[in-house]
């Protein structure tokens, strides 16, 4: 199967999924529910999960049985964006396409909906079947996840990330605000399926490809914000030099930066199984010439 056909029935199934899920929680209007609906729904593009069934399918896991970690990894996510998009973080008014979740929603009810989906990933991490997967599995890649959200991880990111607005920092420096705020959830995405089957050499390897695959989506994500569409990214584009983002295009040229997602690609592959790394290689490929 080709990987815009594959890309496109993963993305279909983590709908239906989300769908099944929000349908369970019974939404009211003005309900917190509503909110946590409106940013599910607004088409992202799904890569996370994504990644979390191309990696059970490396350590060979059928899609069923890693539902909860895929919807677990999408809410982590999307609570991510609703937070940066507050006024005290990017203060930005258009995210996937939509007015974001504070213009719609006001402020309190978007901090809320986001600390719901945090904790609803928990919740579904709980939920793993321990008739699939051994309890002690199901432990460690929840351990995987809270590490990655948290204060070592999304978290760190994103306050050094806001410390270094309108500062001159290095590029190493930049490596290591992505890493955290970027990575860290990337790498989690890969890794978990392989802690579930308790396949550790695997996880080493998938981590890798985690890590690099996350700077050089960042990387990507900082060139969309000079060249990218606002109508095709449904975001505004040049909001990272209006903040004094510190960014690669910003550090070391637009030509540069593209050259180092190429190098970040390469970088990812290189732990990786040549036999069975075919959709996880074309993911990467897609993310990697999204802005090209
Ligand atoms: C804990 C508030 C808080 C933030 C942590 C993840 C993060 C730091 C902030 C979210 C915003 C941001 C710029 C994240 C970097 C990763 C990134 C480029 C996210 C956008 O992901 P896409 O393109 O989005 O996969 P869709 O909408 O397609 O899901």
């Amino acid at each position: 199967m080709d990987i815009g056909t594959w890309m496109e029935q993963a993305r279909r199934q983590v709908d239906q999924w989300i769908d099944q899920d929000l349908a369970s929680m019974e939404v009211q209007p003005g309900s917190v529910e509503e909110a946590m609906q409106y940013s599910l729904t607004a088409g992202g593009k799904r890569l996370r999960p994504q990644l979390v069934l191309a990696a059970g399918e490396y350590v060979g896991i059928p899609w069923e049985p890693l539902r909860p970690v895929a919807l677990a990894v999408e809410y982590v996510h999307t609570y991510s964006l609703i937070h940066d998009d507050l006024p005290a973080m990017d203060n930005d008014d258009f995210r996937r396409g939509r007015p974001t979740s504070h213009k719609m929603f006001g402020e309190a009810m978007a901090i809320l909906a986001g600390d719901a989906l945090l904790t609803e990933a928990f919740v579904k991490m709980a939920e793993l079947s321990t008739t699939a997967f051994e309890a002690g599995a199901v432990l460690r890649a929840t351990h995987c996840l809270a590490v990655a959200a948290g204060r070592q991880g999304l978290i760190r990111g994103q306050v050094r990330d806001l410390a270094a607005e309108h500062q001159e920092i290095s590029v190493e420096a930049l490596r290591d605000i992505h890493l955290k705020k970027t990575a860290a959830l990337f790498e989690a995405c890969v890794k978990m399926p392989a802690l579930l089957v308790g396949r550790m050499g695997d996880a080493d390897a998938l981590g890798h490809f985690g890590q690099h695959f996350g700077l050089a989506f960042q990387m990507v994500d900082d060139i969309l914000n000079v060249v990218g569409d606002p109508a095709v990214l449904g975001k505004a584009t040049g909001t990272d030099a209006g903040l004094g983002k510190a960014t690669y295009p910003r550090l070391v040229g637009l030509d540069q930066a593209r050259v180092l997602v190429d190098e970040q690609s390469r970088l990812a592959l290189a732990k990786l199984d040549q036999a069975r790394l075919e959709t996880l290689k074309g993911i990467l490929t897609y993310a990697q010439r999204r802005s090209w």
